[in-house]
C-alpha cells in the first residue's frame, strides 16, 4: 500500500476513506489560543471547531495551540512537521473506524522557549478566546481551603518574574495586562477541564494570582473577563504505537501522533462569551443558562466511575476499562455505586434522564475498541478524586446516605499507593504530583489505620467523620488482610458468603 505522510501538501492525495478539511486552511486566522494540546483537546474542542469550520466556512476561528513546558516539545515538533494536521481515529463499538483529518489547529507555540511571544499572541487583537486543558491539578487550588496555593514555588517564581512565567496564570495575567493597557477588550477564558464550575474556579484562581501582582488589574479581570462554565466529554485513550502502525499499514497515512477516541462527544457550555465565539452549536455543542446539573452528573458518574474501576480494577489485575465492565461483578459494582451513592446526591435536571445516562456510560465504558488503560485513569488521582469522588462521600455523610462502595475504593487506593502492586504482585506505577505524600501516608497504615485518610490536601475533613472512618477502617483491614478485591466487592454487593 502506498503510504502518504500527512501534511498540507499531501491532503489531496490521502485515501478517500479519510475525511479531510473541506475549508481553505490558508485563510484561517486563530481567534482561539488553546493551552494544553493533549489528546483530549485534539479529540474535543479542536474536533468541534473543525466541524464548525467545515459547516460554515468561517475563517476567523482557527486555533493556535500552546504548550508551556519543555515536555510539550514533542507535540510541538510533530505538529509543525505536519502543518498542524493530525488524524482523529474514531473507534466504534462494532469495530468500525472513522478516520478524519482535523484542520482547525493552525499554529503552535512553546511557552518555555519564548514566553513573551505567547503573551503577545494572547494579547493580540485577533485572539478572542483563550481556552485551557491544563488538567484538574493545573488550577493550583489547595483542596483543603479552596484557595489559590500561593506557597507553590512555581507561583512564587512567576510573581517575581512576570516576563518569564512558568504557569498559565502568569501568561494570562501578562496578556490581560497588555490588553488593558492597549485599550483592547479582554478575551474570554474557557476552561475545558473536569472540574465542577470550571469557569468559576478559573476566575477565582486567576484573580487571586493577579491580585498578588497588581490589585487593580485583578479587579479589571474580575469585571471584564468572562469564564463560561462548561461540561466536556469524550473518552480519549492514550495513543499507542499500534494505533500509529494500523493507520499506516491499513489506511496508508503516516501520522506521527494521531488521536483515538470514542464516537460519543458532549459539550455543554454557559453562553457568557464577551468577545465573540464560534457557533459550536452547529457541531452539536449545547449552550445552556446553567451547566451545573450536566457537569455534576458527568464528573460524579463518568469520571468517578472511571476512578472506581481504575483503582479496584488495578488491584484486581485488569488493565483496561472495557475488561473491567465485561466482568459482571465490576459492572454490577459500578452500577450500584452510581445508583446508591451518586444518584441520590444529584440534582434532578430538566431534560436529563439519569438512568439512561448511566446505561449509556456502561455501554461507552464497554467499547472493546477503546481499550482505555487503567494506568491513564489512575494517574494524578490526588488531583482527580477531590473533584470526582470526595464531594459525593461528603454529601452522603451529610444526609446519612450510603458511602461504603466509595470507602472500598479509597481503601484500594491506599493499598495501591502503599504497595504499588496488584493482588498478584504486578507492579502498579504511581504517577502523581503527590506520589511521595501518597506513598508516605499509605505506608503508615500498618501503624495507624487512618494514616492515608489524614492527608488533608486530598481528603479534607473526611477523617473527622466517625461514620466514615469506621467503614474505611473495616475496608482497610479487609484489603490488607486479603488483597483479593473482588471478594470484598462481592461481600458489599451480596453480603457475606
Ligand atoms: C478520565 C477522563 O482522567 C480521567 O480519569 O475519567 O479523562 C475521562 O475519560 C474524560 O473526562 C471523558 O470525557
Amino acid at each position: 500500500m502506498k503510504v502518504i505522510r500527512l501534511n498540507q501538501r499531501s491532503l489531496h492525495d490521502l485515501p478517500e476513506s479519510v475525511a479531510c478539511p473541506s475549508y481553505d486552511r490558508s485563510k484561517l486566522t486563530a481567534g482561539i489560543v488553546h493551552v494544553g494540546v493533549g489528546g483530549f483537546h485534539r479529540s474535543h474542542e479542536a474536533c468541534y471547531t473543525d466541524d464548525y469550520l467545515r459547516t460554515t466556512g468561517a475563517t476567523n476561528w482557527g486555533i493556535c495551540g500552546v504548550g508551556l513546558r519543555a515536555a510539550d516539545r514533542r507535540i510541538a515538533d510533530v505538529l509543525k512537521r505536519q502543518d498542524y494536521l493530525y488524524t482523529l481515529i474514531v473507534k466504534h463499538p462494532d469495530g468500525r473506524i472513522d478516520n478524519r483529518v482535523i484542520g482547525s489547529l493552525v499554529d503552535f507555540m512553546l511557552g518555555c522557549d519564548n514566553p513573551a511571544a505567547v503573551i503577545d499572541r494572547m494579547a493580540d487583537e485577533m485572539t478572542k478566546i483563550v481556552s485551557l486543558t491544563i488538567t484538574e491539578g493545573g488550577y493550583n487550588c489547595n483542596p483543603a481551603t479552596g484557595d489559590f496555593d500561593l506557597d507553590n514555588p512555581d507561583v512564587k517564581h512567576d510573581l517575581k518574574n512576570p516576563e518569564n512565567p512558568t504557569l498559565v496564570f502568569g501568561y494570562l495575567t501578562g496578556a490581560l495586562k497588555k490588553r488593558r493597557a492597549a485599550g483592547r477588550p479582554a478575551f474570554t477564558i474557557q476552561s475545558c477541564d473536569n472540574i465542577q464550575h470550571n469557569g468559576d474556579m478559573t476566575r477565582k484562581m486567576l484573580v487571586a494570582f493577579a491580585h498578588e501582582q497588581d490589585p487593580e488589574l485583578a479587579e479589571w479581570i474580575g469585571h471584564e473577563v468572562s469564564f463560561p462554565n462548561a461540561m466536556v466529554d469524550r473518552i480519549t485513550p492514550v495513543t499507542t504505537p499500534a494505533d500509529i502502525e494500523t493507520l499506516e499499514n491499513d489506511v496508508g497515512v503516516k501520522d506521527e501522533w494521531p488521536v483515538t477516541c470514542e464516537p460519543f462527544r458532549q459539550w455543554v457550555i454557559e453562553d457568557t462569551f464577551t468577545n465573540g465565539r464560534p457557533q459550536w452549536e452547529v457541531a452539536g455543542a449545547q449552550f445552556v443558562p446553567d451547566v451545573t446539573p450536566y457537569e455534576t452528573m458527568k464528573i460524579r458518574l463518568l469520571n468517578a466511575g472511571h476512578s472506581v474501576l481504575g483503582l479496584l480494577g488495578s488491584i484486581h489485575g485488569y488493565m483496561t476499562i472495557d475488561t473491567c465492565v465485561a466482568d459482571p461483578l465490576f459492572a454490577t459494582y459500578l452500577r450500584r455505586f452510581m445508583d446508591s451513592e451518586v444518584t441520590p446526591v444529584l440534582q434532578p435536571a430538566e431534560g436529563i434522564d439519569v438512568d439512561s445516562y448511566k446505561d449509556s456510560l456502561l455501554e461507552r465504558f464497554g467499547n472493546p475498541n477503546i481499550r482505555d488503560n487503567l494506568a491513564r485513569i489512575c494517574l494524578e488521582s490526588s488531583a482527580k478524586l477531590p473533584k470526582f469522588l470526595i464531594p459525593t462521600i461528603v454529601e452522603n455523610l451529610h444526609h446519612g446516605g450510603s458511602t461504603e462502595y466509595s470507602a472500598l475504593v479509597i481503601a484500594a487506593w491506599c493499598y495501591y499507593s502503599d504497595k504499588g502492586m496488584s493482588k498478584d504482585g504486578r507492579k502498579l506505577d504511581i504517577v502523581d504530583k503527590m506520589k511521595a505524600e501518597l506513598h508516605g501516608a499509605a505506608a503508615g497504615t500498618s501503624g495507624d489505620k487512618l494514616s492515608f485518610l489524614k492527608l488533608k490536601p486530598v481528603f479534607g475533613g473526611l477523617v473527622d467523620s466517625k461514620a466514615f472512618t469506621d467503614q474505611y477502617s473495616r475496608m482497610v483491614d479487609a484489603v490488607y488482610e486479603n488483597p483479593n478485591i473482588a471478594r470484598h466487592m462481592q461481600t458489599l454487593l451480596f453480603g457475606r458468603e
